[in-house]
């Protein structure tokens, strides 16, 4: 993985033996890739992996520890608002462009890194960048499931019913 040394408590909650005693791992950042829901393979773009700064990269700003203030890159992490969308923001900046959980160890934190104007969509289960049949798809298998952190739980209330699949509507092909 990645972000090894700056592994969250909450990331560590993604990974749990399901029934079938498999080890299922969801809406994190993987190395080479690994199946799963939500999962990536990207640069994650620390500020400063080298000095043990493990905060994301961001447009819309990045809490610099040396600093103690937000700064602004040249870059974005694709990490940032690629979390579980149907997990709470915790104490993130709120924001409008805030909409999901940021991937890393800042991720639900209050030194989380800003997301950009027009990021990444609620409804796009999959992380890549497009809300179409393979979104369908995942939010079809978790319909009127309940509990904590259900990926399609668009509006977070620890069920799947017809209202996140309106929420999920209103971001189709976006
Ligand atoms: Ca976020
Ligand atoms: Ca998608
Ligand atoms: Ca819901």
């Amino acid at each position: 993985m990645y972000h090894q040394t700056g592994l969250s408590k909450r990331e560590g909650r993604e990974i749990h033996a399901d029934s079938s005693s498999s080890v299922s791992v969801k809406y994190c950042n993987v190395e080479d890739g690994q199946t799963g829901v939500g999962n990536i393979d990207s640069d994650p773009c620390f500020a400063d992996k080298n000095n043990g700064d493990y905060h994301l990269k961001s447009q819309a700003g990045r809490w610099e520890p040396a600093g103690q203030s937000w700064v602004i890159d040249a870059a974005t992490s694709h990490c940032i608002d690629a979390g579980n969308p149907g997990c709470p923001l915790g104490s993130e900046p709120i924001d409008v462009n805030n909409l999901r959980i940021n991937m890393g160890a800042y991720g639900g934190t209050a030194i989380a890194s800003k997301t950009p104007a027009n990021w990444r969509s609620l409804a796009n289960l999959t992380n890549d960048w497009i809300v179409d049949a393979n979104d369908l798809k995942v939010f079809v298998n978790y319909w009127l499931k309940n509990g904590e952190c259900i990926p399609a739980d668009l509006n977070r209330n620890e069920k799947v019913d017809f209202s996140d699949f309106t929420a999920f509507a209103e971001d189709w092909r976006w």
